[in-house]
């Protein structure tokens, strides 16, 4: 079924050189490069009819931690797909994902653990996709390796050789436009002793929609090469749509008081850095910019997590309320559609908080929005 001649991807790409696809683009696209419109061509009126319900990554779709002492070696393919889907109800935008999701599953190995990892390229996608794993020593992550024109599947070996989690993500000439439509996800390289036990783990992707359209205008919207030379994106979002993990949406995470929580979050941009708070919580523990290795730092309340980079944190659930996982740039979550909320679930323990105590009087005021 698939093509494994390299050279007639990179022909098909109209790259002379790996060495423009090993890292970034050095000039800009044009829309025949892209096969994509620069405005509105790809726009219309109505909603385009969509492929899949839905993009947005389930985040509980977890690889279980690593608890071997001994590596291993892991098969792992990962396959492109374009698709169309909802950005929000009514909103359709023309995504390029591995594996159907945003972000793309989480990949979870052990320090010195070897990976052959493949991508597979349908014959019925419009474009050649590839991945650069932050994780991986090697010409462009393995970008040059695994570049797949539609109907061609390429492939990788390697040995995780540090720990950390890192993201991957396509690496294609228009690289920032296939990320903006979806191409990235998180590695895992837990250390040899492994991560600290917890008792949930959420996995959660920010990054950018750049379209030709307005927040909420509905429709089908094409991508505008213009916005996100501008870095004016539409949208901000967490796994590919708005607001996904609220009541209105696909449901809130849930956790029981007393949990031990980790978020693994990956960052794809491709321009915006996150700032990532836990609204009503805190980071008790973070891993900055994905190092897993001491010294751990304490009590973060907004983590700066930059495009290209990954974060995780954990949190201690001792009351019962509703954490809202957000970028601190608030205007993103009030008007560009990120948003992820936790219910603790369990007792009111008053002597940590009271939201009702007796001396203040509560009937006349506003809950807060956030
Ligand atoms: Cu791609």
């Amino acid at each position: 079924m698939f093509d494994t001649t390299r050279r007639r991807t990179l022909e098909w790409l109209g790259i002379g050189g790996a060495a423009s696809i090993a890292g970034c683009a050095s000039q800009a696209p044009t829309a025949e490069d892209t096969g994509a419109s620069t405005s509105t061509a790809q726009s219309t009126s109505t909603p385009k009819p969509t492929d899949t319900d839905r993009v947005a990554a389930d985040p509980a779709d977890v690889p279980d931690p690593i608890s071997r002492s001994e590596s291993t070696h892991h098969d792992i393919t990962l396959t492109t797909e374009e698709v169309v889907a909802e950005i929000e109800a009514g909103v359709t935008f023309s995504y390029m994902t591995f594996d159907g999701q945003v972000p793309g599953p989480m990949i979870r190995v052990r320090q010195g653990d070897t990976v052959s990892l493949t991508l597979e390229n349908p014959p019925e996608s419009q474009m050649g996709h590839n991945v650069d794993f932050h994780a991986v020593y090697g010409t462009g992550g393995g970008a040059v390796a695994t570049t797949a024109a539609p109907g061609e599947a390429n492939g990788m070996e390697f040995q995780a050789r540090y720990p950390g989690a890192y993201i991957y993500h396509c690496a294609v000439t228009n690289l920032d436009y296939h990320i903006s439509s979806g191409m990235f996800g998180m590695i895992v390289v837990e250390l040899p002793e492994g991560l600290p036990p917890v008792d949930k783990e959420f996995y959660l992707g920010q990054h950018e929609i750049y379209t030709d359209k307005g927040v909420g205008e509905s429709g089908h919207h094409g991508f505008s090469f213009e916005n996100m030379a501008n870095e004016q994106p539409t949208y901000v979002v967490f796994n590919g749509e708005k607001y996904p993990f609220t009541p209105d949406r696909y449901g809130t995470l849930s956790v029981e008081q007393g949990e031990r929580v980790r978020v693994f979050l990956v960052d794809g941009g491709p321009n915006y850095s996150s700032n990532f708070h836990p609204i009503g919580n805190v980071w008790s523990k973070g891993y900055r910019d994905g190092s897993l290795e001491p010294p751990i730092e304490k009590h973060l309340q907004t983590a700066k997590v930059p495009p290209g980079s990954c974060f995780v944190g954990e949190m201690e659930t001792p009351v019962p309320e509703r954490i809202k996982l957000v970028d601190h740039a608030l205007s993103r979550v009030a008007r560009r559609g990120l948003l992820a909320e936790i219910d603790v679930a369990g007792e009111e323990r008053p002597e940590i908080f009271d939201p009702n105590p007796d001396t203040a009087g509560s009937e006349d005021e506003e809950g807060s929005a956030y």
